[in-house]
């Protein structure tokens, strides 16, 4: 029986940079999340019949909008949903299943790297049938829809086991509980040099892998321990937890601490890395070397034909505007394309459709390629394995050898978390105000060549995304950019990205603080952190 429920609007429901993210009590209001997902079917065309893909990151409250999200997808008439086992798909491995069985669409339960509990953060996206997030027509949709609303459909049934694999039916609708794991494995070995790999954990090489009690963990333990052969205990803290432990399960040098101090430590490991919330971020860290997002994203473009799927080279690199522009130099030197997308994996969805990038990054953690339409944690990790067993090199060995050969893009972001919404949008509203006025002038002794507000031109569905960011350009290839985060779930979150550019002969080996420090100076003066935020640091750097 379907059962439709009449509701009112709630007019907090906008998706930010992916899906919607509120804190847990939010969601658990009467209706909260019913609303949202009636505003996404709402939203689309043509799904009567077809498959819809559901899975989370096992957060708290997942298991419950899960039972919800099958019992609308039921009454609003889907012919099957495809559940990962006991409601788990890590980000990237939803993005894999909606391609490899040409689901309609699917739903993503997932905060991210934010922290999950009862007090903690929760969230809802919806992903398209490449397989990848909504583009903006599709959640300004939602968003619109969710301001009319005035019912949802749910079908009356009884709780589904998402635990067994298996089958169920929901009136005409079927459910299918899958692994959550095979699929994504399997097309991971079809990717990379898997014996290659192999040979390099038998011939003794150590690596520490922090699923930070997050969906990546029965992943790693399957790739990395299972098939790959790495020694038991190679996966760390791999059981997810609707509360990651209590931690926030950010793979940054703060929130993935231990491990960086091991990497760093006597007897460190050949390589550490770390993975996200819903998997689809990643940290790599070397013996000794913290590898930047935005230098590795580099680096993987650079060597990415030692792995099979890459073999014949790349079509072209994306990355977002804030990400530091070590990936430029690398396509100039393959003499392929570079596209410079706004922040939010959402917008190389049509380059990669397209087929004019193969590899596309963000300084916010996160690389991936055309295998999915989603940045994909464990996948930035297998290239990188798959680098180092064909090269026989240390990390170390790899990086600065990048660096005599491009040059070194010094880069930090600083955010300032959970600022006043009202002040933060002050700061960025009076820059933006002064940007006419800074071209040519100097700022801390440093000459301006260009400032703007950046805008987003899609080459290939010509829309247009502005307000992407204000980025400032000295003299020497340095910058900074100033942007409002768009996945925080309190006030607002400040980011300061900066970056130097130190030619290939210069020196490659400050401290990158030291190095920046110029450029921090800098952004001080011209925006007037302090005085708007009222702080007098960052809260995290990265
Ligand atoms: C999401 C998006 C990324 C984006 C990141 C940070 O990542 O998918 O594309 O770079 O947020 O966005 P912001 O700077 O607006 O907070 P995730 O891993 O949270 O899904």
């Amino acid at each position: 029986m379907i059962n439709i429920v009449a509701t009112k609007p709630f007019d907090d429901q906008k998706p930010g940079t992916s899906g919607l993210r509120k804190k847990v009590p939010v969601f658990q209001q009467p209706n909260y999340a019913e609303n949202f997902i009636q505003s996404i079917f709402d939203s689309l065309e043509g799904f009567e019949g077809k498959d819809l893909v559901i899975g989370g990151d096992g957060r708290y409250f997942n298991r419950e909008v899960i039972q919800i999200a099958v019992r609308m997808a039921a009454a609003n008439g889907f012919g099957s949903v495809i559940i990962g086992q006991g409601g788990i798909l890590s980000t990237p491995a939803a993005s894999h299943i909606i391609r490899k069985y040409k689901a309609f669409g699917g739903i993503i339960l997932s905060a991210s790297h934010n922290p999950g509990g009862p007090k903690e953060d929760f969230g809802i996206k919806y992903n398209i049938g490449n397989g990848g997030p909504a583009p903006e027509n599709v959640t300004d949709a939602i968003y619109a829809r969710t301001k009319t609303i005035d019912s949802y459909r749910i079908a009356d049934a009884p709780e589904i086991d998402i635990d067994t694999i298996g089958t169920h039916d929901i009136g005409a609708m079927k459910v299918r509980v899958i692994d959550s794991v095979a699929d994504y494995a399997q097309m991971m070995e079809t990717l990379f040099d898997f014996d290659a790999i192999r040979t390099l954990f038998k011939g003794g090489f150590r690596m520490a892998f922090d699923a930070m009690h997050a969906v990546t963990g029965p992943y790693a333990k399957e790739i990395l321990e299972n098939r790959l052969g790495a020694p038991e205990g190679t996966a760390r803290n791999f059981v997810p937890l609707p509360d990651f432990g209590g931690h926030h399960p950010d793979p940054n040098l703060v929130y993935a601490k231990q491990l960086y101090d091991d990497l760093m430590g006597e007897n460190a490991p050949d390589f550490g890395a770390a993975s996200d919330g819903d998997g689809d971020r990643n940290l790599i860290i070397g013996r000794g070397i913290f590898v930047t997002p935005s230098d590795s994203l580099a680096l993987l473009a650079a060597n990415a034909h030692l792995a099979p799927a890459y073999k014949d080279g790349l079509k072209g690199i994306a990355r977002s505007m804030p990400t530091s522009c070590a990936a430029d130099r690398v396509a100039e030197k393959l003499g392929v394309g570079l596209y410079e997308t706004p922040t939010g994996w959402k917008f190389f969805g049509n380059l990669l459709d397209a087929g004019l990038v193969t590899i596309c990054g963000e300084e916010s953690a996160g690389t991936g390629s055309d295998h999915i339409r989603e940045k994909d944690g464990l996948w930035a990790v297998l290239l990188w394995l798959n680098i180092l067993a064909v090269r026989k090199q240390s990390v170390a060995e790899i990086v600065t050898g990048h660096w005599s050969e491009y040059g070194r893009n010094y880069y930090a972001r600083h955010d300032y978390e959970a600022v006043e919404t009202d002040r933060a949008n002050t700061l960025i509203k009076e820059l933006r105000d002064k940007l006419p006025t800074l071209v040519g002038h100097g700022i801390n002794g440093l000459t301006v060549v260009s400032a703007d507000d950046f805008a987003y031109h899609d080459p290939v569905d010509g829309s247009v995304s502005e307000h992407q960011g204000v980025r400032i350009l000295f003299e020497g290839g340095s910058r900074v950019v100033f942007r409002l985060s768009g996945t925080g779930t309190s006030g607002a979150t400040l980011r300061v990205y900066i970056e130097r550019y130190e030619a290939a002969d210069g020196d490659h080996t400050m401290e990158t603080q030291a190095a920046l420090s110029g450029l921090i100076a800098a952004a001080e003066a011209v925006a007037g952190i302090r005085k708007h935020t009222g702080r007098d640091k960052p809260s995290v750097v990265t």
